[in-house]
């Protein structure tokens, strides 16, 4: 397989000014008409030149017509990727293309496919074209009229883009619908979904009075579980016209809801398709967390009909122009529905925990990468999260308003066009007056940038100096880095723990400001705060104000103070995180050696201190049980070389045993005091749940029978899913306790006829940190609550393993790396997408000592050795040996 380079770029010949398309919709066969009216957009004579439209060689060429005459076969050239042809008129005409499917056969879940018996589609990126020949590129946006034939039993609901226009029933038990979508859109917004559902149905009315009808459509056993979706959806369309202007634009918005579904949702014009895990929720079948998700997802989904449909990319490369803004938007919006400090700390950790691995591996790229061979494996957490932040800093440089200017020059530019992030970048720069040219790198630069921040207080001349150095490492391709544009947000906390008010030499320092952001661009650069009465203690890189490794000067007693006093509510956790990961570091290389592990009691004090918080009226319960939870394993395993995950295990393990000891009163106290009668869905009720499990998960590392059996009655009693998995969760990972197997088959016997609540099933088992837990895995492959099918199952049960399991998935005896390795294959076969994303558990093959690596690359190695392997597992894995 061949790259494609974005420095390759070329505007297309051809116009796509309208689409007709006709579905008739078989169990055998299903038959496409795709109708184009094509516009050359060079100027007539000269040579012509050839069309290319995209295929597959899934899709059967049944008939190709220009202006209704049926092209002879020497008229074109047909190859797997696609149809050429060779000489088109010159002028505008009709190009009529036939193409036959099998949808029922499509395992790889792009395109035109079916889950539970419905029709549904996915196109983005290129799954279009595995449903006919097109010029399947977003900077190819037409206006698409869609009719649909099916049987009118099996499928009463027929759906596509934009306002229905007419529908009616035909002979043979059959029914069609026809749709128009006035907004000309990319090939990769196209939907369509067929099937059995049942729906609900709410409205909302815009502010300059447009009335949107809201329809949620999900299998007819699921009705009642779709209500969170659609109070998130009238939010989310509430919150963009109330902060960014964005008004919805078509009278009707659907949403569907699918069992198998390669990512999370898909933001097609008008229908979005989602992922059922991302719609069906009550208490009793979905956690918090998944209520969470679900709001955070609706939105993103929403928000992109502007950010993405409105205006969309000019080639895939620019993905993040519409990823990387979205999830920003979805960031902002999940902050402003629930707790902010606590919402930027759980995307920080996301952001370290996967995406600053990403940039340090094989398979770093930019956030707008420069070649890819299939553009699904740049789906990332760098396109997205590391987008998100980059979108996150000009909002830092230029303020909320500067940022909202920037914003309305952008749609008021490029409404209805493709365009690209250059483009983004100047609709922010212009509309401020500002010069963001030394922003630039952080589009075209790999890896997670460096900064170095030390100080000095200078008590005669009453200054304050940060001496800031930034580098960014070297990435494959990729060794010659510049320094970057950041923003560095900076308090400082005077001794009785206040933030002292800020002036910065050389500036005009605003009255009663107590955080600066610093512009910091060049390698090293000095900044200097003026008048500034005793020596400080710094909060530095406030709200993570840049997505960078700060290490800094600070002391322990530094840390400890701006964990108990920082107003900044992200530095005060992530005091913590220094702290403990600190110590980590420390025990693991103690581990390593094979020396005595001791605890430091400053940090249990610390802790102590944290727990006892929640004593205390009005405490911010959710960030007390994240401020309690330690750097993750894999977070750990980044910052050792080689890394050995059975002594990082051990050191952790030691750490949060002794912490369970030492508080286990205050844990116990605060578990009991935090545990309610009855469910509540409120903010409050939510943050207690969240504490009283982060209390019961660490207290289940004592190992005590007592607690075991309180976990168990727990998890019997429970009246809503986060209790009842947080209590299973407490017992999966216990190895010689009887409660654990009960409890296990309980679940099962209890949630069997429940997909969703299978993943969640298999997902803990895969991740508990039993010995040789990968039989317990294979045995679940197994296992009729498995498919190997279903995406969901898949990450559920292989991506459990792989991610929440070090000790397993690193078995010394390679058993883990030979199961991912085998699954891979098998998976490979039926789904490309998906199995590139498990095979990326090898991808950091490297991080390891001599053994691991060598079985590690063993696997790479017969895998990209298999015949008819995919385009996507062969780029993670030739990528990951290089
Ligand atoms: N845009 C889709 C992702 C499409 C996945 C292509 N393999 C979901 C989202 O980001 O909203
Ligand atoms: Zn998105």
């Amino acid at each position: 397989p061949k790259p494609i380079y974005l420095k390759d770029y070329t505007a297309p010949d051809y116009r796509f000014a309208k689409v007709v398309l006709d579905f008739e919709l078989g169990e055998e066969v299903t038959v496409v008409g795709n109708t184009i009216s094509v516009e050359p957009t060079f100027a007539a004579g000269g040579d012509p030149r050839p069309l290319f439209l995209n295929g597959d060689p899934t899709v059967e060429l049944a008939g190709v017509e220009v202006n209704g005459t049926a092209l002879d076969a020497s008229a074109y050239v047909l190859t797997k990727k696609g149809l050429t042809i060779t000489a088109p008129p010159a002028a505008p005409f009709e190009l009529k293309i036939t193409t036959k499917i099998k949808p029922q056969e499509n395992t790889e879940l792009e395109g035109l496919y079916k889950s539970s018996g419905n029709f549904c589609t996915q196109c983005e990126a290129e799954g279009f074209r595995r449903i006919t020949f097109y010029q399947d590129r977003p900077d190819v946006m037409s206006e698409f009229t869609t009719r649909i034939t099916a049987d009118k039993a099996k499928y009463p609901v027929l759906l596509s883009n934009g306002n229905l226009v007419d529908s009616g029933d035909l002979d043979g038990g059959k029914h069609f619908t026809v749709w128009e979508d006035p907004f000309p859109k990319p090939a990769y917004l196209f939907a369509l979904v067929a099937g059995d559902l049942g729906m609900i149905e709410d409205k909302f009315t815009t502010k300059s009075g447009r009335e949107v009808a809201l329809r949620i459509y999900v299998e007819e056993h699921n009705l009642d579980k779709a209500d969170w979706a659609m109070v998130s959806l009238i939010k989310s369309m509430k919150w963009d016209e109330d902060v960014f202007g964005l008004e919805y634009d078509l009278d009707l918005f659907n949403i569907v809801a699918v069992d198998d579904f390669n990512m999370g949702a898909m933001e097609n014009k008008s229908l979005n398709i989602f992922n059922s895990r991302l719609v069906l929720a009550t208490p009793q079948t979905a956690t918090d967390m998944d209520y969470s998700a679900i709001e955070g997802v609706v939105a993103h989904e929403y928000f992109h009909n502007w950010t993405g449909n409105r205006v969309t990319c000019r080639d895939w490369f620019q993905l993040s122009l519409k990823e990387g803004l979205t999830v920003y938007r979805d960031q902002e919006f999940s902050a402003d529905m629930n707790s902010r400090g606590v919402k930027r700390i759980g995307d920080v950790a996301r952001l370290r925990m996967a995406q600053f691995p990403q940039d340090a591996g094989p398979m770093a790229h930019p956030i707008r990468p420069e070649s890819y061979i299939k553009m699904d494996n740049f789906y990332t957490v760098t396109v997205y999260e590391k987008g998100a932040e980059v979108v996150r800093m000009y909002e830092t440089l230029l303020g909320k308003d500067g940022f909202r200017k920037g914003m309305d020059l952008y749609f008021e530019r490029h409404d209805g066009q493709a365009v690209t992030c250059d483009d983004f970048l100047a609709a922010m720069a212009d509309a401020n007056g500002a010069d963001l040219t030394a922003f630039k790198p952080w589009y075209s630069q790999a890896g997670t940038p460096k900064l170095d921040v030390t100080t000095e207080y200078d008590a005669a001349a009453k200054t304050f100096t940060m001496t800031c150095t930034q580098s960014t490492p070297t990435t494959p391709g990729q060794s010659d880095k510049k320094p970057v544009l950041m923003p560095i947000a900076v308090g400082l906390l005077a001794s009785d723990g206040s933030d002292m008010e800020l002036t910065l030499e050389g500036e005009a320092g605003a009255a009663g400001e107590t955080t600066k952001v610093l512009r910091f661009s060049e390698a090293s650069q000095t900044f200097v705060f003026t008048d500034v009465a005793e020596k400080p203690v710094p909060s530095i890189l406030r709200n993570f104000s840049a997505p960078v490794r700060l290490s800094t000067d600070l002391t322990q007693e530094d840390l400890i103070f701006l964990m108990a006093n920082d107003s900044d509510q992200f530095n005060r956790w992530e005091a913590g995180q220094t702290l403990t990961r600190a110590l980590l570091l420390d025990l693991v290389e103690k581990a390593g050696k094979g020396e005595e592990l001791v605890m430091d009691q400053a940090i249990v004090d610390a802790m102590r201190n944290i727990v006892n918080l929640a004593k205390e009226k009005g405490a911010d319960k959710a960030f007390i049980a994240r401020a309690m939870a330690l750097p993750s394993e894999g977070e750990l395993s980044e910052m050792v070389v080689p890394a050995d995950p059975d002594v990082i295990h051990a050191a952790r393990d030691f750490v949060v045993k002794t912490l369970a000891k030492e508080l286990k009163e205050e844990l116990l106290w605060t578990m009991r005091d935090n545990t309610s009668e009855k469910y509540e869905r409120d903010g409050e009720s939510r943050a207690a749940r969240t504490l009283k499990n982060t209390c019961l998960a660490l207290l289940s590392y004592l190992e005590d029978p007592e607690i075991d059996a309180e976990a168990f009655r727990r998890f019997k009693t429970a009246d809503n899913m986060t209790d009842q998995i947080s209590a299973l969760s407490a017992l999966s990972g216990r190895a010689d306790c009887v409660e654990r197997e009960e409890a296990i088959d309980a679940f099962y016997e209890q949630w069997k006829h429940d997909p969703l609540i299978m993943n969640k099933w298999l997902g803990l088992q895969a991740g508990a940190s039993l010995p040789n837990n990968v039989e317990n895995v294979k045995r679940l492959v197994d296992h009729p609550a498995f498919d190997i099918k279903n995406p969901n199952k898949v990450y559920s049960l292989v991506g459990g393993f792989v991610g929440g399991t070090p000790i397993n998935f690193h078995a010394a005896d390679g058993s883990g790396y030979e199961f991912l390795g085998d699954i891979v294959l098998k998976i490979d076969k039926l789904n490309g997408g998906v199995a590139a994303r498990m095979v990326g558990g090898f991808t950091r093959w490297r991080k390891y000592d001599e053994k691991r690596q060598e079985m590690m690359k063993a696997q790479l190695e017969r895998i990209v050795k298999t015949e008819g392997l995919s385009e996507n597992v062969f780029e993670i894995v030739s990528k990951s040996l290089e």
